[in-house]
């Protein structure tokens, strides 16, 4: 090495990973999503060679409370999707263990069966602290997996509500678990999730109380006010971790689906741009974070809260001299 010559560039060959994606190699697939997960600048390239092949994966959600069997439903539905000759993306989404947590582990074992698959794509997503997160990076990472040829997506994440990913708004269909005993109809309604399950699996159905459950959960879907063309959501009782009434859970999908695709695909589409809104504002936002951390001293938050702190400025006016220093600070 030449003394002084000690810059190093990680070059990225965007072309020759976009065309390796698109031929569904799970390397280059692997590589383009690390690149979402690290806020890489080569993203923009990226997702502007992806973007023409987009939209054409079944994009599926996965929620509901913690131990539900959320990874063991997905596993299960990717060996039906397999049967069917589908080829698989999982992206398994959890904000609260970012790196190698106890919970994720337990996913690669349970998906382990998939492993050599080359037509089963799994990916645990983790944020790499850069600003936008999760919110910016899993519809990156979903774009990957859609733009690579993967049939059928499938997006676990724990929780409704106030999860940092809210995967209704990712997925065309969403899938709730319940499972007996943990937790009734009511609080199934106070998390909100009445509203947002297409599908509903009431998991566990080998333990006591599914019957139960189920009864409960279809009544307070019937109280939910819905338009008369609207989708009725239905439920569905399994055990996943026997494969049981999974074929079911596909079979609930697959109608949702056509629902969606019916006139046109107009339901479908209204989804997709309600995705694609959150997209932009989640990378807009991202933009304006990086743009107010880089701000200099004197216009910056910091020195502006002492202001503040000290009482000689309102909130409202700092925020006010915040965006106006935005808006004179050169663009990124
Ligand atoms: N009895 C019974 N146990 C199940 C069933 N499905 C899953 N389990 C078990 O429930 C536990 C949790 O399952 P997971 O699939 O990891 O649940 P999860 O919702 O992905 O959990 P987190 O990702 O940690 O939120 C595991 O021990 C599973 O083996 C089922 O239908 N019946
Ligand atoms: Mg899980």
């Amino acid at each position: 090495m030449i003394a002084g010559d000690c810059m190093i560039t990680v070059r990225v060959d965007v072309g020759g990973l976009v065309e390796g994606a698109r031929k569904g190699q799970a390397r280059s697939v692997a590589r383009l999503i690390s690149l979402v997960e690290d806020g890489h600048p080569a993203l923009r390239e990226v997702m502007a060679a992806l973007a023409p092949y987009t939209g054409r994966a079944a994009v599926i959600g996965l929620t509901g409370a913690p131990g539900v069997g959320k990874s063991t439903t997905t596993s299960a539905l990717v060996a039906v999707y397999r049967r069917l000759g589908r080829r698989v993306g999982v992206l398994a989404v959890d904000p609260s263990s970012p790196f190698s947590g106890g919970a994720l582990l337990g996913d690669r074992v349970r998906m382990h069966e998939h492993a050599v698959d080359p037509d089963v794509f799994i990916r645990s997503m983790a944020t790499r602290g850069h600003l936008g997160g999760l919110a910016v990076s899993t519809p990156q990472a979903l774009r990957v997996l859609d733009a690579a040829g993967f049939d059928v997506v499938l997006i676990e994440t724990v929780g409704v509500g106030q999860s940092e990913v809210e995967v209704a708004a990712l997925a065309d269909t969403t899938v709730v678990l319940l499972a007996p005993g943990m937790g009734d109809g009511i609080q199934a309604a106070k998390a909100g999730i009445l509203e947002v399950g297409d599908v509903f699996v009431v998991n566990k159905a080998d333990r006591d109380g599914a019957a139960a459950t189920g009864r409960d959960l279809r009544h307070m879907i019937m109280l939910v006010e819905r338009e008369p063309e609207a989708w009725r959501p239905p439920v569905v009782k399994a055990v996943a971790s026997e494969g049981i009434g999974i074929d079911d859970v596909v079979t609930a999908l697959e109608e949702h689906r056509a629902w969606l695709l019916a006139d046109d695909g107009r339901r479908l589409d209204e989804r997709r741009r309600r995705r694609a809104a959150g997209e932009i504002e989640a990378i807009a936002l991202a933009g304006v974070r990086r743009r107010i951390a880089g701000l200099p001293p004197g216009r910056n938050v910091s020195d502006l809260a002492e202001t503040v702190a000290a009482a000689r400025l309102d909130p409202y006016a700092a925020a006010d001299q915040l965006l106006a220093a935005l808006g004179q600070a050169p663009p990124p």
